[in-house]
């Protein structure tokens, strides 16, 4: 059967843009396709809340596709397993409270799960600033990563949105933009991030989780940006807190958005 090169651009160009379209005016945008990011955004789009995932890089999955210093095993203690076991991740026992999962087949699965789920995901667009009204952060601007790559001076579009979620990990860049840009406080001691500590496993595993949540009208922090905004230690390549973060947060947006919990 004959093919014609034509159509295949003009699907390509029609459906894409009718994506964006779709998501000019959205419920929740999250920055950031890393483990917290993918979750939350599981969680919200499987409750049916209009949700949107902007990840700068092809590839989504963040820190989680190189394990550890490049070795695709990643571990996940015993409180995170019903997240794995929900989204079909399958992972294995080594000793009481220490599991581990093949990173790629955790990515994979989780991303396949969170799209399944109705998350609209678009890779290669980078979050340069924030829309704020009122003193409420109400959107986000968007670029194309290789804009930003090639540092052409082209200016952003902006989409809508009722809640951010930051899932940047290390760098907490839309909790930083805020700080810096956006003339409202954050939530903590002096209104600014404070950057994150030193390793410290144990401690940042709960710090992570107990600091996530809304830091500015309209802003939220989720994953290692949670913990590099209030100052917490990192806990290297343990990904239970990145899910229950992630999971927390969609918790927290559901109530907000007096949605359904039912499915958090
Ligand atoms: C669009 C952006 C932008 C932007 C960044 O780093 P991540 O995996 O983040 P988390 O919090 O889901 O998971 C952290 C984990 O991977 C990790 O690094 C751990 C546990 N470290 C511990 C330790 O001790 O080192 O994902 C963040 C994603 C990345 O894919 C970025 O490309 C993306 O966010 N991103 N996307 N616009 N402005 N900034």
């Amino acid at each position: 059967m004959k093919l014609d090169e034509i159509i295949i651009s003009e699907i390509i160009i029609q459906q894409y843009f009718q994506k964006l379209k779709e998501n000019l005016d959205i419920d929740v945008g999250i920055v950031g396709g890393g483990p917290a990011g993918l979750t939350a955004g599981y969680y919200l789009a499987q409750s049916g809340v209009k949700t949107a995932l902007f990840e700068r890089k092809l590839s989504l999955g963040g820190g989680m596709w190189g394990g550890g210093m490049m070795f695709k095993v990643i571990v996940v203690q015993e409180n995170a397993l019903p997240i794995f076991d929900e989204l079909g991740v399958k992972y294995n026992k080594y000793k009481d409270n220490y599991y581990w999962a093949d990173s790629i087949h955790a990515v994979t699965t989780i991303c396949s799960k969170a799209t399944q789920a109705g998350l609209e995901i678009f890779n290669l667009i980078s979050v340069e600033d924030l829309m704020v009204q009122n003193k409420r952060v109400s959107g986000l601007v968007l670029n194309y990563s290789p804009v930003e790559m090639a540092q052409l001076h082209i200016d952003p579009l902006t989409i809508k949105t009722k809640y951010v979620v930051d899932s940047t990990g290390h760098p907490s860049e839309v909790s930083r933009l805020a700080a810096l840009k956006s003339g409202i406080k954050l939530v903590t001691k002096d209104g600014q991030v404070h950057g994150e500590k030193s390793m410290n496993a144990e401690e940042g595993e709960q710090f992570v989780v107990e600091n996530t949540g809304e830091i500015a009208p309209g802003l939220c922090v989720a994953g290692m940006s949670a913990c590099a905004v209030f100052g917490g230690p990192r806990m290297g390549p343990i990904f239970g807190g990145m899910l229950l973060s992630g999971k927390k947060i969609a918790g927290i947006l559901l109530k907000k958005l007096e949605k359904s919990i039912d499915k958090v």
